[in-house]
């Protein structure tokens, strides 16, 4: 563990976004219900302080479908997350979870190896600064968009229910992200192994387009917040919470929280941060959208494989295109 420096630093930055956001360690209440398998900080023990500036920010919100302006809500920054339990149907998962564990080719992400998660196609944060990975990436990205759905066939990937739904509501429609004009991959399987956790990360399209050899379109645009979009089919028999905090570190402050044990440089030292602002236990066929930007992270899960799928949203503003990849 990197004990140098014991906490996180104060102010909330991130080069994904182009203005500073206020300071948002999560005090806000929810609006809306919690859900039984949802643990919010007041219920985790911590002592309550009162916030001096007014509550930043909700942690997550409930909703029964996705709709229009919890969308905009969490783009915005309004909310850090976005919950739909039952988008997908629990039965259809469950059934969905066994097809890809048989049927899909799962891996370990070639930039986190001694991490016990695997994914069905290669993701482009696994490019990094590598010419030929990144040739790699590209030939197989479509192919591996393509072969996921026909893992799922002839269920409905929820991949691609995700993206017809938000195709029904975003005016400014909704399409590949295209960071060099070839199709990127758009949604992956992904199974935890028993004992794994994921540590705490962020996902940050920026990040990895700055360590890529080829740099991007002269039209491409910096994304205003980017989303990480997760379909859970089966969870594990025990853990496997997923956590996530209102923090989101730059570059520069993320690395001087890194946590050394692991390979990739990106994960950060769990002693150094406060408590999330708040832990799901997610269930088949639950939905989940959250701000990557922000530190999260999966804790170790037992027994069979959590099973999910995923993909990542980039918002660019209100009249823009909402885009998609992995
Ligand atoms: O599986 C999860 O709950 C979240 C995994 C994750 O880190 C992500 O989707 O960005
Ligand atoms: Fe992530």
């Amino acid at each position: 563990m990197n004990n140098a420096h014991s906490t996180l630093p104060v102010h909330y930055s991130s080069e994904l976004l182009l203005q500073e956001q206020p300071k948002a360690i999560a005090k806000a209440l929810p609006s809306s219900p919690i859900a039984a398998n949802v643990v919010m900080p007041s219920q985790l023990g911590s002592k309550t302080v009162k916030p001096e500036v007014p509550p930043a920010k909700i942690p997550l919100r409930t909703a029964s479908k996705l709709a229009l302006q919890d969308l905009r809500d969490l783009c915005e920054g309004k909310i850090l997350a976005l919950y739909i339990p039952g988008f997908y149907s629990a039965e259809t998962a469950q059934q969905l979870s066994q097809q890809l564990i048989h049927h899909a080719q799962f891996e370990r992400y070639f930039r986190a190896p001694d991490i016990g998660v695997q994914r069905t196609g290669m993701t482009f944060f696994e490019t990094n600064g590598s010419n030929e990975m990144l040739l790699r990436y590209y030939d197989e990205a479509l192919p591996g968009t393509q072969a996921l759905r026909a893992a799922c066939a002839p269920l409905l990937s929820p991949i691609d229910r995700l993206r017809l739904e938000l195709g029904d509501i975003w005016l400014d429609g909704v399409s590949i992200e295209n960071a060099h004009g070839r199709p990127m991959l758009a949604g992956i399987g992904r199974v935890f192994e028993n004992g794994f956790e994921l540590p705490p990360h962020q996902d940050i399209l920026a990040r990895d387009l700055r360590d890529a050899t080829l740099a991007p379109l002269d039209n491409h645009q910096p994304l205003k917040r980017q989303l990480s979009t997760n379909v859970y089919l089966q969870p594990a028999d025990e853990g496997g919470e997923l956590e996530v905090w209102d923090l989101s570190p730059s570059f520069q402050e993320q690395q001087a929280i890194r946590d050394e044990e692991f390979a990739y440089e990106g994960i950060v030292d769990r002693a150094t941060l406060p408590e999330p602002a708040f832990v799901l236990s997610p269930q088949p066929g639950d939905l989940i959208l959250f701000d990557s930007g922000c530190i999260h992270a999966v804790r170790a899960s037992q027994g069979r494989a959590r099973v999910s799928m995923s993909l990542f949203l980039g918002y660019r503003g209100a009249n823009r295109p909402l885009t998609y990849w992995n």
